[in-house]
């Protein structure tokens, strides 16, 4: 397993949990340092309890270096660079590092989220340098995107349905062969350009889905209709999903995705960069209602709930809640912030206790539906200097004695 991130690692306990003989490896030797001496540093349901098991007992070790394998799995980041196209430098590098260990009928799964093409104009060849040739499947190239939610990792690899797509039909074949015995769901063999642009319009549908509720919930402010409301009766409809709204979209996935077509097919795109633009906007939107507040309220003190992109995660990437942090305090709020997730360690901005955060505060502007807020009774919101909640995520249930404000 080339990536021990929150995919690779979760990937290489979950096989060597299979009885798989397993050998993660990062180019991070603290990560790696850090995991041999049995710290792990991914917060996920069950997983710390699985990677003891597996360490324990031998089937899973890990290394800074490749080794011989039959089967190579990537599970690298692919961020997108300065001018919004992916940057593949860890993908290239880990095919780099492992090359010397390919030997023929050897096996590689690309995971990472990739540009529709990269498997046959970046990968194989790269993969073609080791003299071995893809194209006689010599060695078998598949792509098989992860499609884990962070909050279910282990559950979804063991639940959720694969896409095999090989550079060959064999290779497709080889791949499904690997996880077909291992998990639940179902197998779906294809070729890699279309795993590729399966993967990506996953998550640009749901890009685009949040989008439309986004914009319903502005739509709905002028008309004075209540967009849950309008979401939950019309998702009543044997045939429409309409998401929910909220303050943008975060995470290292969904923000990101979206580009890796537009970079390939730029102009036939107008559709997925209104979403992105949509969606990018939202933290302005929220700061710009804290500000129309003022008209009704003295807003100077703001305890903010929530910084992780989600809710129950600590994952803080992409997140619009700490974009909105940045913006309130640029126009000089006083904003005290609060999160049970998040680490100090991987932000700018002080964290506090909710109790600290709420004491004597304005404004309690709800940005993360953790379940911890969601439990919040009216009774939480006693020391504030006045009872006034924003509640972005509509993930709240207070009495009316709490002045709540919602988005849509
Ligand atoms: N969000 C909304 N409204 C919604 C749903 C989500 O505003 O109705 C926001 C969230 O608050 C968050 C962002 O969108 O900021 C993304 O969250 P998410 O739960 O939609 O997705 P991720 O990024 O945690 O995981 C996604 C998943 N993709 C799909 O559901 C299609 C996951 O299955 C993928 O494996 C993952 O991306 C990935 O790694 O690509």
């Amino acid at each position: 397993m080339l990536g021990l991130g929150y995919i690779g690692l979760p990937t290489a306990i979950f096989f060597a949990d299979k009885g798989y003989q397993v050998y993660g490896c990062d180019i991070n030797e603290n990560l790696v340092g850090d995991l041999n001496k049995g710290q792990i540093h991914i917060d996920e349901p069950g997983l710390v309890e699985k990677y003891h098991e597996v360490t324990k007992n031998g089937q899973l070790s890990f290394s800074t270096d490749p080794t011989e394998a039959d089967v190579f799995m990537i599970a690298v980041p692919t961020p997108l660079n300065g001018n919004k196209k992916a940057d593949l430098a860890y993908v290239k590098c880990a095919i780099e590092n492992i090359s010397p260990f390919i030997k023929e009928g050897d096996l590689v799964i690309v995971e990472s989220t990739i540009p529709p093409q990269t498997i046959e104009m970046v990968v194989a060849p790269l993969i073609k340098k080791t003299g071995l040739n893809p194209d006689e499947n010599e060695v078998l190239i598949a792509y098989c995107p992860e499609r884990v939610i962070p909050g279910s990792i282990l559950e979804e690899l063991n639940n959720n349905d694969r896409i095999v797509g090989g550079y060959t039909e064999e290779a497709s074949e080889a791949a499904a062969r690997i996880f077909e015995p291992n998990i639940k769901g179902e197998v779906y063999r294809t070729t890699a350009i279309t795993a590729e642009m399966t993967k990506l319009m996953e998550n640009t549908y749901r890009d685009v889905n949040i989008a439309l509720a986004n914009e319903l919930a502005l739509i709905s402010e002028e008309l004075e209709v209540d967009s849950y409301e309008v979401i939950n009766l019309a998702n009543k409809h044997p045939r429409v999903h309409v998401h929910q709204p909220g303050p943008g979209v975060g995470g290292h996935c969904i923000p990101i995705d979206p580009y890796f077509i537009m970079e390939k097919v730029g102009k036939q795109t107008p559709l997925i960069q209104t979403a992105r633009e949509i969606n990018e906007q939202m933290p302005t939107i929220v700061t710009k209602k804290v500000k129309q507040l003022k008209e009704t309220h003295k807003i100077e003190k703001i305890a903010l709930l929530g910084l992780s992109y989600k809710g129950n995660v600590s994952d803080v990437r992409e997140s619009p809640a700490l974009k909105i942090a940045e913006l309130l305090a640029e126009q000089g709020y006083d904003v005290k912030a609060h999160d049970p997730f998040v680490h100090e360690s991987e932000i700018k901005i002080k964290l506090h206790s909710l109790e600290e955060s709420l004491d004597q505060a304005d404004l309690a502007l709800v940005l993360v539906d953790h379940d911890r807020y969601k439990q919040l009774s009216s009774q939480a919101f006693t020391s504030m200097n006045q009872q006034v909640v924003f509640d972005t995520k509509n993930c709240l249930t207070v009495e009316e004695s709490i002045t709540l404000y919602r988005l849509g």
